[in-house]
């Protein structure tokens, strides 16, 4: 029965063994996993944008093509997490469609505008280094694919990370100006990247099923934490200021003690209505239908190629 089933397979999340595509799962196990991988897929490919809009103005040549070499990366991410996703039965299409009309989420931190150069360094540094702190603990999600697309992911985005900080080094160290720009993209995008890691635990309603599923090792929260406790020596090097005031190391806990975050703000974001959501979707909609004579080509070209095999 069903329930038999299901109980084997808590059994085997729990003895730490991988679910593969072909396995049995639970449908709410499958449609979780969709919604999350493809939400994920989705970030990586709008995350492209608001460095995308820095690519015709980056300071040097090899500044341009560090960048353009890590915006490549963050489409491959996508599209490897596109077919991650599909080997649980959903067409790209399908998550594209969802996308497009607005019915799925991506990461609310790609919903803020990029206004100088710094805020390439900061991408770098603050959300690429969240982005890792919560992809490492994918690696270890119970769901194979996705599990194994987060380890290659990871490398990738260390390398970003750090590009980001050498530009926020660079900049820290420059002139009185530079410093400035640097200490205006930290005020920007601190806020917004603690925003990356979700609600509060109390407050996360998928929270509880997806740990028992293992498809998340670690909470909200914690993984939270781990970033500010992870980041405010990095901050301290470049001399640089987190805007927080609450922001205190708590010797009893061994952690930052940090200030509240502005919920509104974070919801406010998600529903749609953050500075750049409208500007995002039409690029990925406008981009999306400026590719359709390539898509409609390619299919053309496979068809004459299979009548040609018939003869
Ligand atoms: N933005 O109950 P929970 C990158 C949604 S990194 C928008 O806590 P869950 C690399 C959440 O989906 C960024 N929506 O949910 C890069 C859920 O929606 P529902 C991508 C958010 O899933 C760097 C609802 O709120 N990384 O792209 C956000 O257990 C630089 C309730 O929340 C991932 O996607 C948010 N910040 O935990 C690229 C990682 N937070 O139920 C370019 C994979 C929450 O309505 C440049 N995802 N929501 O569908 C996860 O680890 C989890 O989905 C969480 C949320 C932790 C994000």
């Amino acid at each position: 029965t069903d329930e038999e089933l299901e109980i084997a397979f808590q059994n085997k999340v729990d003895a730490e063994q991988r679910i593969e595509p072909k396995d049995w799962m639970p449908d709410r196990y499958r449609q979780t996993l969709i919604r999350q991988m493809s939400q994920h897929a989705h970030s990586e490919i709008v995350g492209m944008l608001p460095e995308g809009n820095w690519l015709t103005r980056a300071p040097s040549l090899k500044r341009k093509a560090v960048l353009m070499a890590k915006i490549q990366d963050e489409g491959g991410h996508g599209l490897y997490l596109y077919s991650a996703t599909e080997t649980l039965g959903i067409s790209r299409d399908e998550m594209y469609e969802q996308l497009h009309s607005g019915k799925a989420k991506y990461s609310s931190i790609f919903n803020y505008p990029t206004l100088t150069w710094a805020d390439v360094g900061a991408i770098g540094w603050l959300v690429d280094g969240a982005a890792i702190t919560n992809q490492i603990a994918l690696c270890r999600c119970s769901y194979g694919p996705y599990a194994r697309a987060m380890v290659k992911i990871c490398k990738e985005e260390s390398f970003h990370q750090r590009q980001g900080y050498e530009i926020m080094m660079t900049m820290a160290q420059g002139t009185a100006e530079q410093r400035e720009m640097a200490q205006d993209a930290l005020n920007r995008w601190w806020w917004p990247s603690l925003m990356m890691f979700g609600p509060n635990d109390t407050n996360s309603p998928q929270s509880a099923q997806s740990m028992k599923w293992k498809i998340k090792r670690q909470s909200n929260d914690e993984l939270r934490q781990k970033f500010v406790d992870a980041t405010v020596p990095q901050a301290k090097f470049l001399n640089l200021r987190i805007p927080d005031d609450d922001l205190v190391w708590n010797e009893e806990r061994k952690a930052h003690d940090f200030g509240e975050i502005d919920w509104v703000e974070f919801k406010n974001v998600v529903k749609g209505n953050g500075l750049c959501n409208r500007e995002r979707l039409k690029a990925r909609v406008d981009a999306h239908d400026g590719g359709k004579w390539v898509r409609d080509a390619a299919l053309a070209y496979a068809n004459k190629q299979k009548l040609r095999a018939v003869d």
